[in-house]
């Protein structure tokens, strides 16, 4: 279920093991997604589409956690005590979000343990843009602006995933990005209006995040071995270019209005199509990254890892809590 191998982008071999299924029953559910219909956790649903699910809510899960380190590691150094408040609930945002999407894989059958056992083990995957560096302030306004911009253009469509509590999720988790992406923003509209070395600290950072947040959407269709199927049956309800395109279109406008530059010589407005024609997606790098070479892979694990054995004091006082509450309770 989880590999951190990844499909070679030449490699067409079909995603999920597809089992037999009851011909009768699985005719019912692809006319219930047909209809826009939420499948619930008790809904009998195909394995192909549950291992999918699972999947994918895994990768969301852990990007979201992973995401948490490299903002974290500026709340100390933040600019100012308005500044820190706002990054700390941001990160705080963050880890509920994970947790929500562990929740909502747990009723697919596949507990939390399992999914962080998978992450620390380096099977299970999450997003490629937490790999690299956090290298000044600009960085947190550029992840702000432009992972959480990306984020919301990704999540934004699975409102309306065909599985019922990835759904749900999801409604909550767009209202909280959307405050994440402003705040970014914000801090790239100060940093670009300026001292001219603030001014050149947020191009720097736009220049290192805006190839990085492209291949968040994932490779490119014809290389995405999951888009068709998961499109088919409603989990994702557009095509990693499609949200790429609509991304750039709202971003580049973004950029200009304050002043700064896209790194992107090719990056045009085509009139006929009404969309922005951008320059060629390095995916090597995207490759490289996602087989875990990106630049800051290894820290990033080795901080999670820390941070879940330094907690265990944490887990095992609210499990003793919960346990003597249950016992009291049970004697009265
Ligand atoms: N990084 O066939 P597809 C956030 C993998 S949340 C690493 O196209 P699919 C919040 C993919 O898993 C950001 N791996 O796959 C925040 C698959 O491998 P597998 C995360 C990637 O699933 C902000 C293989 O490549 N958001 O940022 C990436 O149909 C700020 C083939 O790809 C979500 O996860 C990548 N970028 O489409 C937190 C949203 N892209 O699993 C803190 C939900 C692809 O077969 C601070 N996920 N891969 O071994 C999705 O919408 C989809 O999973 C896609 C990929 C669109 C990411």
């Amino acid at each position: 279920m989880y590999t951190t191998e990844l499909k070679d982008k030449n490699q067409k071999s079909a995603p999920v093991t597809t089992v037999a299924e009851d011909p009768a029953k699985l005719a019912a559910f692809e006319a219930r997604v047909a209809a826009d219909d939420f499948i619930e956790p008790k809904d009998w649903m195909p394995e192909a589409y549950r291992k999918t699910l699972v999947r994918q809510i895994s990768q969301h899960a852990h990007s979201e956690v992973v995401g948490m380190l490299p903002e974290g590691n500026w709340i100390t150094r933040a600019p100012s005590l308005r500044r820190k408040a706002v990054l700390l609930a941001k990160v705080q945002d963050e880890g509920g979000h994970g947790l929500y999407l562990y929740a909502a894989a747990e009723t697919l059958g596949t507990s939390r343990d399992e999914m962080i056992e998978a992450l620390h083990t380096g099977r299970a995957k999450y997003s490629t843009i937490f790999n690299y560096p956090t290298l000044t302030w600009a960085d947190i306004g550029a992840i702000g602006w432009l992972v959480d911009g990306a984020a919301i253009m990704n999540q934004v469509p699975l409102q309306r995933t065909s599985y019922g509590p990835y759904a749900r999720a999801m409604v909550r988790i767009c209202k909280e990005e959307s405050f994440h992406q402003r705040q970014g923003y914000e801090i790239m509209m100060a940093l670009a209006g300026g001292s001219p070395e603030q001014k050149r600290m947020a191009q720097n950072a736009l220049d290192r995040w805006w190839w990085p947040s492209l291949m968040m959407f994932g490779p490119p269709d014809e290389n995405s071995p999951n888009t068709a199927q998961s499109v088919r049956w409603r989990i994702k309800r557009e095509t990693n270019d499609e949200i790429r395109q609509r991304f750039v279109d709202v971003t580049v406008p973004q950029a200009e209005a304050i002043g700064l530059k896209v790194p992107d010589p090719a990056l045009t407005w085509n009139e006929a199509r009404g969309s922005y024609d951008f320059g060629p997606i390095d995916w090597e790098e995207f490759y490289a990254v996602v087989r875990g070479e990106g630049l800051v892979a290894k820290e990033r694990m080795k901080a999670r890892v820390e941070a879940w054995e330094k907690g265990a004091w944490v887990r095992e006082a609210a499990n003793a809590h919960a346990a003597k509450r249950a016992h009291r309770a049970a004697a009265e």
